[in-house]
């Protein structure tokens, strides 16, 4: 008989520096969850293994993280183990609240001693706001992820190209490219359909999705590309500044709408995952951007000249007090050991 060893394990992949996957990564602490219950492994956002067929497979949007889960719970030879793939955080972060609930817990005679606490919200209108402020800070006006390539002026421009932008946007355009010639030069030989594992209207549809990514990534890589151009840095600096503006409106949201001390009020819910990687991710930029630390950063990225406006604030003290909050989770601590990301 298979013993509980041998049976397959979930995996979650995720990329160190991700913003989204340090969502789960959060949970697993939250939730209590041991090492040994997951797999952990790592794609290489850098250097573009996101994009590789087998990745695509697993997660058709080419992201992290994802979660797959063994769905039949078999190790025995004749039965191919089942799996199903979890491609978003704000699902797979729900997964795992549920997983590890007090039931399931209590069912494995594990009830007692161990510590799950329930993230999802209790009422109706927990729910509601946690909907909301994960929606918020998802939303595409705050992806943190654009923020981190993001130039508000001219000078900012460099620096990032030098550094992670350059890195980033070219590994990526670089991987896209590669990916491309293989699976065309694949699908050139599928004469002989049985040579290729992949069917030729599956090659087709890899096809346009690498095409659609180079053109999604085409702003950025005028900017950070070898064949940068004026006209497209003026753009993105543009696009740049509005995002840092509706950075300022969201903060002035968030100090209106959180609870405190954390997000719905005394216990840690799935909203202050979502908002604690966003958050991490945002200070991160503005100390890359300004001689600041920690919140000084945000306050004074808020009052960057290039972001003038409506979008021009101050922080707020429910917003100062709930990142302090957030700061002092072992969750924290662990995710964030080597610094914000
Ligand atoms: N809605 C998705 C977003 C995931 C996402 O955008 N992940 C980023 C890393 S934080 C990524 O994988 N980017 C790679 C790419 O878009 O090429 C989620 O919440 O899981």
């Amino acid at each position: 008989m298979a013993s509980a060893n041998d049976r397959p394990r979930a995996q979650l992949y995720v990329f160190d520096g991700s913003v989204w996957a340090s969502v789960p990564r959060i949970g697993l602490v939250e939730k209590g969850y041991s090492p040994s219950d997951l797999d952990i492994k790592q794609v290489n956002l850098l250097k573009g293994e996101n994009f590789a067929p087998s990745y695509l497979r697993l997660n058709p949007n080419g992201t992290v993280p994802t979660l797959v889960v063994p769905t039949s719970d078999t190790t025995s030879e004749e039965v191919a183990t089942k799996f199903r793939a979890i491609t978003d955080s704000k699902q797979i972060l729900a997964f795992l609240d549920e997983s590890r609930s007090q039931h399931i817990l209590e069912a494995k005679g594990q009830g007692k001693d161990a510590a799950a606490p329930v993230l999802s919200p209790a009422t109706i209108e927990g729910k509601a706001l946690s909907d909301s402020l994960i929606a918020l800070v998802h939303g595409s006006d705050l992806d943190p992820n654009f923020l981190l390539l993001s130039a508000r002026t001219l000078e900012e421009v460099k620096p990032l190209k030098e550094g992670i932008a350059g890195v980033f946007v070219n590994g990526q355009v670089a991987a896209l490219k590669r990916y491309q010639a293989q699976v065309q030069a694949d699908s050139n030989q599928t004469s002989n359909p049985d040579a290729n594992p992949r069917s030729a209207a599956h090659n087709e549809q890899l096809l346009k999705w690498y095409t659609d990514k180079l053109h999604a990534l085409s702003p950025a890589y005028h900017v950070y590309g070898p064949e940068s151009t004026q006209q497209a840095t003026q753009l993105f600096i543009q696009l740049s500044r509005s995002r840092w503006q509706k950075l300022g409106a969201a903060l002035a949201q968030l100090e209106r709408q959180i609870r405190g001390p954390y997000a719905l009020g005394d216990q840690v819910s799935l909203a202050d995952a979502h908002l604690m990687a966003w958050f991490a991710r945002v200070i991160a930029v503005c100390e890359s951007k300004e001689s600041a630390k920690d919140l000084d950063a945000l306050e004074k990225a808020l009052q960057h000249e290039a972001v003038a406006g409506e979008g021009r604030s101050m922080l707020g003290p429910k917003v100062r007090a709930y990142w302090q909050a957030l700061k002092s989770r072992p969750s924290f601590q662990a995710v964030y050991k080597d610094g914000l990301h």
